[in-house]
């Protein structure tokens, strides 16, 4: 893994409607996401927060079922040209969300850099919708299918390129959440997809064993994208959307052990944290130690 790294925080929560998530960033630094990294010998520098523009109280379902869909495409493109700049200096993008939409400008910066990247997606949905197909209009259940070039064309063009990921290069992990378009979308891309019943069944070891190795024989770089939903709510109750019956901390813990062994990240984001509907900054908590261990705290 490289040295340098560079935070960035990115306040949004616009692309889902429940207010606070955009103050996932603090609850993260407040939870000593930087000194952790610092420990572990990173050259940590924590470049801030992204400016978000406030919606201007028009319609925000104006354009074709897609809530707020100017804001988060123009907040999302700042991003993508930090990350995509970040890359380009050799530093290790880790980005703090912020609602899942933030991805969208995540992944435009960093696919940019690769010609095969691979994706986890920790999460107990697959964001794989689009205004069509989605239940609720929420652009952050849509940041998959935007990076495979589904969706509006402000938020799959981004940086003017598409598609930024290949299905084959994409393993979901943790899903118990799916709505039938993203079945129809797993099922026509042939997407890999460990559902919590697989993982009931095989266990987390194999899971991340199966995972690790079909990216590392087809990509050239890998991008971890973890909602905190992906946990079980009990562990992880500031979410803006919990489903029950989650991947636990242990579970979670090892995963990120497993990754730091393999060390074949190149990016990470941690995305869905919201302080107002956790219990004592427990999420952001949960987070800064999956990071830890994300980071090489056990190879020490
Ligand atoms: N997330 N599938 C639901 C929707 O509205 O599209 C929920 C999406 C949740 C998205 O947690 O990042
Ligand atoms: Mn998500
Ligand atoms: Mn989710
Ligand atoms: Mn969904």
């Amino acid at each position: 893994m490289k040295k340098d790294m560079s935070i960035i925080g990115v306040p949004m929560d616009l692309g889902q409607n429940r207010r606070g998530v955009d103050m996932g960033p603090s609850a993260m630094r407040y939870a000593g996401a930087i000194e952790r990294l610092q420990r572990l010998q990173y050259n940590v520098s924590d470049l801030g927060d992204i400016p978000i523009n406030r919606p201007d109280g028009k319609d925000d379902k104006r354009d074709g079922n897609l809530r707020n869909l100017q804001q988060v495409a123009e907040g999302n493109q700042a991003l993508a040209e930090m990350v995509d700049q970040e890359i380009g200096k050799n530093r290790f993008p880790l980005i703090f969300g912020g609602d899942h939409s933030i991805a969208i400008g995540s992944l435009s910066g960093i696919a940019k850099h690769y010609k095969n990247l691979g994706v986890i997606w920790y999460d107990a949905h697959g964001d794989l919708n689009c205004g069509e197909t989605s239940p609720s209009g929420n652009i952050h259940g849509m940041p998959l299918a935007v990076s495979l070039g589904i969706g509006h064309e402000k938020l799959t063009n981004m940086l003017h390129y598409q598609p930024k990921v290949k299905p084959e290069n994409i393993v979901i992990v943790g899903a118990r959440s799916l709505d039938p378009g993203e079945r129809e979308l797993i099922r026509e891309k042939g997407i890999k997809v460990y559902t919590m019943h697989e993982i009931d069944r095989i266990g987390m070891t194999k899971v991340m064993q199966e995972t690790i190795d079909y990216l590392q024989e087809r990509t050239d770089g890998v991008h971890l994208s973890l909602d905190l939903d992906g946990l079980d709510p009990s562990e992880a109750p500031g979410v803006g959307t919990p489903v029950l019956g989650g991947l636990t901390y242990r579970e979670s813990h090892l995963a990120m052990e497993m990754l730091a062994e393999a060390d074949i990240l190149t990016s990470a984001e941690f995305v869905e944290v919201n302080p107002i509907l956790d219990d004592k900054n427990k999420t952001a908590t949960v987070a800064v130690g999956l990071m830890g261990s994300l980071f090489g705290e056990k190879l020490k």
